[in-house]
């Protein structure tokens, strides 16, 4: 039999079963709330800091308040993953308008819904690693900045979610998402990135990508490996000619793509570079992060 989990919700740690949200909740009425997606690994969360900066900034760019401060959210996560016991896995944190009357309003919601998942996650197998992943274009654009903010980690992820439906209709493992200008912007829950003569390149947040905290830490594995990187506007031509092409993100991680709409990247195989990454960020996940049991 499984064990129940236990659920952070709302200043309480209660066994799963008991961890239920109103039907009048705003965010299962409207998707208005926001969340995060963490990892922990090795008795450590990583980039716990960071990933509540970016909750507490999607929370203010839609005025919601958190009732707590970023201080007791992280104690919160830390308690949360303790009480189930857990040295490596997967946090769903979650801030939702909270209940209220029908209507659109989120003046009429007094307060706010926090709950945190934590759970073991089912990693990609190790083959998809020494493999790659195969992408499709998919026709669903990323919203613009004035439409639906692609900054904002929001718990509208109808967009992600069909533009995830067209790329496995299309036999590919993830989708490629472009921008209403038809540049590069992201794929469905992860960054992109491309390698062409030894330097390394993504498409700027403007684009429409997430502020991926995976996108950082890559950004800091270069610097320090000495590999040249910058944010660049990208089309899908980019991609087709690049020497190779990696994904990241909390789930992935770093992951090498070897196939865009039928055309093979580089040689089809995870490149030089990309190995060189996912060693290093490895390690850091191993080595470093907030630890749990101390
Ligand atoms: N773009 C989008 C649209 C995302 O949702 C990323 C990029 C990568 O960002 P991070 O900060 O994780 O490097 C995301 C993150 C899931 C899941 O359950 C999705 C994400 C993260 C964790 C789990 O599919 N998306």
């Amino acid at each position: 039999m499984n064990q129940e989990l236990l659920i952070y919700l709302d200043g309480q740690i209660v066994p799963q079963s008991q961890a239920k949200v109103s039907v009048f909740d705003h965010g299962l009425l409207y998707g208005d709330g926001v969340f995060e997606g963490i990892r922990f690994y090795n008795g450590r969360v990583f980039r716990l800091e960071e990933h509540t900066r970016r909750i507490f900034d999607s929370a203010k760019s839609i005025l919601l308040t958190i009732p707590l401060t970023p201080q007791e959210l992280m104690q919160a996560t830390v308690d949360t993953i303790k009480a189930n016991g857990l040295k490596d896995g997967y946090i769903r944190t979650v801030v939702t308008r909270g209940t209220g009357p029908m209507g659109l309003s989120p003046y009429k919601c007094p307060k706010a819904t926090v709950f945190i998942i934590t759970a073991s996650i089912q990693l990609y197998p190790e083959s998809a690693y020494q493999t790659g992943l195969t992408m499709a274009t998919v026709a669903t654009r990323r919203p613009r900045h004035d439409i639906l903010p692609p900054t904002v980690k929001s718990l509208n992820y109808l967009n992600n979610v069909m533009a995830k439906v067209e790329a496995i209709q299309a036999g590919a493992e993830e989708g490629l998402m472009l921008n209403d200008q038809g540049l590069v912007a992201e794929c469905t829950g992860d960054n992109v990135f491309i390698v062409r003569d030894g330097a390394v390149a993504t498409p700027p947040i403007s684009a429409g990508a997430l502020d991926g905290i995976t996108r950082k830490v890559v950004f800091e594995i270069c610097r320090e490996l000495g590999i040249p990187i910058r944010e660049q506007e990208m089309t899908r031509h980019d991609i087709f000619v690049a020497d190779e092409c990696f994904l990241t993100g909390t789930a992935a991680e770093v992951i090498a793509a070897v196939k865009l709409d039928q055309r093979i990247i580089g040689d089809g195989k995870p490149g030089a570079v990309t190995q060189r990454i996912i060693t290093k960020f490895r390690e850091l996940t191993q080595t470093t992060g907030t630890p749990i049991y101390s």
